[in-house]
């Protein structure tokens, strides 16, 4: 028996099942699945530039007659979804299972999806684990499922499946041969000739799948009260136990496609059911649609983010559960640049340009919030490049303030570089900020093709980023150290006031990777200190600024001895601990 979080037993369960190749692209909930299973015996494991390469480079090892596992979070579905979903019309050689990680409650994400419509949409069952033992089982019987329906399988979870801990028995390997590749051009070759016939087919799968649904024991019944009736999923079937110990419950392990039959039954079995689902309406729609008597909820969910179990009884109007309450009286912790975070002048220089700055996703996104307030979009990764050139064709007849698209080097990797090309190839002008911290920060310190470090440390390459601008043609590109606020404001206007595209390219490494972690001696605020607040508007965490006298000191504990706030300050008032004490 094992305590483990639900990624770890995913990884686990496609080991015990012999899946041999797992490819991935981070994003939290999902990120531990590929780097738990990366850690075992007997596989190969990568880090791809994105999801859709992730889902392509799964789907070959897969036609090759291979077990394959690929994880991503739930936006990272979006951009898989075009090779997802002529997969299930393909099918599969070796079971093919794909984890998609679901945030409820946007912990760590920029919107909240529900991936099971994806499973819907493109005709891919969907299994949804309630705990971590059901995790590794699910992804156990995933492969199996996948093979004997020759159709990918999605393991939807939530963030806490994903990330919760629970008991599991672990088991053995079981190897699994390679399926032999036959060349077989009319399931592997998507055009309209061959694409037709193999739609009628995957209905006839489909067809299969929803009798095998209508027995399989990964959907359970639980008999308690003949009056109340839940049906649920994942997390929710916890916490509506917790919640409504007597109520009965479908407890759903397949959520698409549903057990229509067997759910009208239990539904008309019991005087009320309900439906339960969170930040979403996927369950209940589809119990609508197909006709199943289901009662509206004495007092309704709340629409988005998380429930609780609290929640859930109040919709009940139950009393609270005191056990349950959160403590309300913790200090707020805002979000903020780590000290020492090599990103944090690019955006102060920004906001001194006042510059539109279209940003991205990463740890730099936290350039938006004040201090700092250097950022004006972040939509989705790669979108900083392609929005900055958009912007540019808006308003480059009318708006004389500077264009820059910011963006970090693993999400360049991910979808920015074909938005450069794109602005490259269009003969846009602006201005990309490449914010190289030399790894994927955001989501633990991966590696990327920039950084050259792969996931099971095998030899690699690392990509010339200044060679790869230049490939697209553009000629004005520069390398500058984040940390000298000289260069920096010196290269952000050189860019900024010339026609051309430019590009430059910040190279520092994070101050969390070991290697890298400057931990020089701090610095301090001498006498000279007019409080100004220079240095303040930088927002870095180990500046204190006493809310009564306005005096500034630094944090010993925090400060790492980057030394920005010193360039800042215009009295020579911030000196390292050694000089000041000369
Ligand atoms: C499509 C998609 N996949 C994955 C993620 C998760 N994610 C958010 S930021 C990020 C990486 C950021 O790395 P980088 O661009 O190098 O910036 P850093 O955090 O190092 O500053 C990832 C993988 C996401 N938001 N969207």
């Amino acid at each position: 028996m094992e305590l483990l979080s639900g990624n770890e037993a995913i990884a686990q369960g496609a080991w015990e099942a012999g899946a041999r190749i797992g490819v991935a692209y981070p994003g939290t909930p999902s990120t531990e699945t590929m780097e738990a299973f990366a850690a075992k015996s007997d596989v190969y494991a990568e880090w791809c530039p994105n999801e859709k390469v992730a889902v392509e480079v799964g789907l070959g090892a897969s036609a090759a007659g291979a077990r394959v596992i690929a994880t991503m979070k739930h936006v990272g579905v979006n951009v898989a979804a075009d090779p997802l979903f002529t997969a299930a019309y393909t099918g599969v050689g070796g079971g093919y299972v794909i984890l998609a990680a679901d945030d409820p409650g946007m912990h760590s994400s920029q919107n909240e999806q529900d991936s099971r419509f994806y499973g819907r949409a493109a005709h891919i069952p969907v299994l949804e684990p309630s705990d971590s033992s059901e995790a590794l089982h699910f992804a156990k019987h995933a492969f199996d499922i996948s093979e004997t329906f020759d159709i990918p399988v999605l393991i939807r979870s939530t963030v806490r499946i994903s990330h919760s801990r629970t008991p599991v028995d672990v088991g053995c390997r079981e190897e699994h041969e390679l399926i032999p590749y036959k060349k077989n051009p009319a399931k592997w070759v998507m055009m309209p000739a061959f694409a037709k016939p193999r739609r009628r087919d995957l209905d006839q799968r489909i067809k299969r799948l929803k009798t095998w649904v209508e027995d399989t024991p990964l959907n359970r019944i639980e008999n308690y009260d003949s009056d109340c009736g839940i049906i649920c999923s994942g997390a929710i079937y916890q916490y509506v136990r917790d919640a409504l110990p007597h109520a009965s419950v479908f407890k759903l392990g397949v959520t698409w496609p549903l057990p229509v039959e067997s759910l009208k039954r239990f539904a008309q079995s019991i005087s009320h059911c309900y439906v339960i689902d969170e930040a979403s309406e996927y369950l209940s729609e589809q119990i609508h649609a197909a006709g199943i008597p289901i009662d509206t909820l004495p007092h309704p969910l709340p629409a988005d983010g998380e429930l609780t179990p609290m929640t859930i009884r109040k919709s009940f109007g139950e009393e609270d559960m005191p056990h349950c309450d959160a403590a309300t009286d913790l200090p707020p912790r805002p979000p903020a640049l780590c000290a020492g975070c090599p990103h944090r002048g690019v955006f102060r220089e920004l906001t001194r340009l006042h510059a539109i700055v279209t940003g991205d996703i990463g740890c730099y996104t936290l350039g938006a919030l004040p201090p700092l307030s250097g950022m004006d979009t972040t939509v989705d990764m790669g979108a900083s490049v392609s929005m900055a050139h958009g912007f540019e064709l808006a308003l480059h007849d009318s708006e004389h303030r500077p264009i820059v698209g910011v963006i970090g080097d693993s999400t360049f990797g991910h979808s920015g570089l074909s938005s450069l090309l794109n602005t490259a190839y269009n003969r846009g002008a602006g201005t990309i900020a490449i914010l190289d911290n030399r790894t994927t920060a955001m989501t633990g310190h991966q590696g990327n093709p920039f950084n050259g470090i792969t996931l099971q440390k095998r030899p690699s390459r690392e990509m010339d980023l200044v060679a790869l601008v230049k490939a697209l043609g553009i000629e004005d590109v520069v390398t500058v150290d984040p940390l000298d606020v000289h260069a920096t404001r010196t290269a952000l206007k050189q860019a900024t006031t010339n026609d051309d595209l430019s590009v430059v390219i910040f190279r520092s490494p994070c101050v969390l990777l070991k290697k890298s972690f400057i931990r020089k001696a701090p610095y301090v605020v001498n006498s000279s200190c007019t409080a100004c607040h220079a240095c303040v508007s930088i927002g870095c965490p180990a500046l204190e600024c006493d809310s009564e006298s306005g005096n500034v000191t630094i944090s010993a504990v925090q400060c790492v001895g980057c030394g920005l706030c010193s360039q800042y300050c215009a009295f020579d008032a911030i000196h390292q601990v050694e000089e000041a004490s000369k």
